[in-house]
């Protein structure tokens, strides 16, 4: 598997390709990557949601655990653990294979898959690879798609489309919150989304341990470097403490990155006893990738990812020697 980072192809040149590959299909998966955002689920849910009001038969297949924090989403109901009949799929916002998890065998199993995705560092794994690193969301790229082939924007579309959308741009205030992401999201409620109440469903609907959860990550919070790195842990003594679960622990790593002097911000996280994971947030000139590379994991410049199969304990070291590194060599 080779990384194409420049060079995809554009969609008007392979639109048609798409909609051959669609005609040709008796049951579409469409298939979200592991630990589901809503970009990922999102667009996953509004490109089946798109073909299904076409009348075509879909299954959208999630790599466990189900993230049921989207279940907001419309046609989240619709998640379908069997794969059967799926004979072309889709994968949405996902750069590598590993990244379907438990799902990872539907991509060899499967004979045609249409990679759509905007990670630059997409592995380029489809028959077809519709890649913008460019765009804002993947749900930016998935209605590029459906308006370019002529597939409805129901409500539903656009409502999966835009929480795809609203939250890749952390609610239209991380910086690649352009002036076609705007444009996009008006047309998306003109195209019946309700932006009052995805907001409230993706930043106003906590629970009570998941703030609990935030408290003991807060207090945890270490600085070094004048505060320019920042960083905390969740352990799973905290989740027991917190009465909280491992997916409830989304909204710790925008806390470490709201502070002032931030440069990199580093959240780690004790999926099990050897299995540590990490969220990496990064201002300028730092990119968050070049922190999560060593140990095999990527992401985007600001926002990135990595797992270890060893103990917190031994990851959090060698991530944070990474990190001081990165911000001594630029001052
Ligand atoms: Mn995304």
């Amino acid at each position: 598997m080779t990384a194409v980072t420049t060079g995809w192809p554009r969609l008007e040149d392979i639109a048609g390709d798409i909609l051959g590959i669609l005609d040709r299909a008796t049951v579409i998966g469409c298939l979200s990557h592991k630990d589901a955002d809503a970009d990922s689920l999102g667009s996953a849910l509004g490109f089946a949601a798109s073909m299904r009001a076409m009348g075509r038969e879909v299954r959208v297949l999630v790599p466990s655990p189900l993230p049921r924090m989207l279940e907001y989403l419309p046609g989240f109901d619709t998640i379908s653990e069997d794969p059967v009949g799926v004979d072309v799929l889709f994968t949405f916002d996902c750069a590598t294979v590993a990244r379907f998890g438990d799902k990872q065998d539907l991509i060899r199993d499967v004979a045609t898959v249409v990679n759509v995705d905007h990670h630059v560092s997409n592995e380029a794994f489809g028959t077809i690879n519709l890649i913008d690193p460019k765009a804002s969301a993947t749900g930016q790229v998935v209605y590029r798609l459906l308006t370019t082939i002529g597939a409805p924007i129901t409500a539903d579309v656009a409502t999966n489309l835009y929480a795809a959308l609203f939250t890749d741009t952390g609610g239209f205030r991380h910086e690649n919150t352009t002036e076609e992401a705007l444009r996009l999201g008006a047309d998306l409620v003109a195209a019946g989304t309700n932006p009052g109440w995805v907001a409230l469903k993706s930043y106003k609907s906590r629970s009570v341990p998941q703030i609990k959860l935030e408290g003991l990550a807060v207090g945890r919070l270490r600085t070094e470097l004048d505060g320019r790195l920042v960083w905390s842990e969740i352990t799973q003594a905290m989740l027991e403490e917190a009465g909280a679960d491992m997916m409830e622990s989304e909204g710790v790593i925008d806390q470490l990155q709201s502070i002032d002097t931030m440069e990199i911000a580093i959240l780690f996280k004790e999926s099990s006893p050897d299995l540590t994971k990490v969220s990496v947030r990064s201002r300028d000139p730092y990119d968050a990738t070049a922190v999560c590379r060593p140990f095999g994991g990527g992401g985007h410049r600001r926002a990135a990812g990595a797992e270890l199969g060893e103990p917190l304990a031994e990851f959090e070291p060698q991530v944070l020697e990474v990190a001081r590194g990165l911000l001594r060599s630029q001052r």
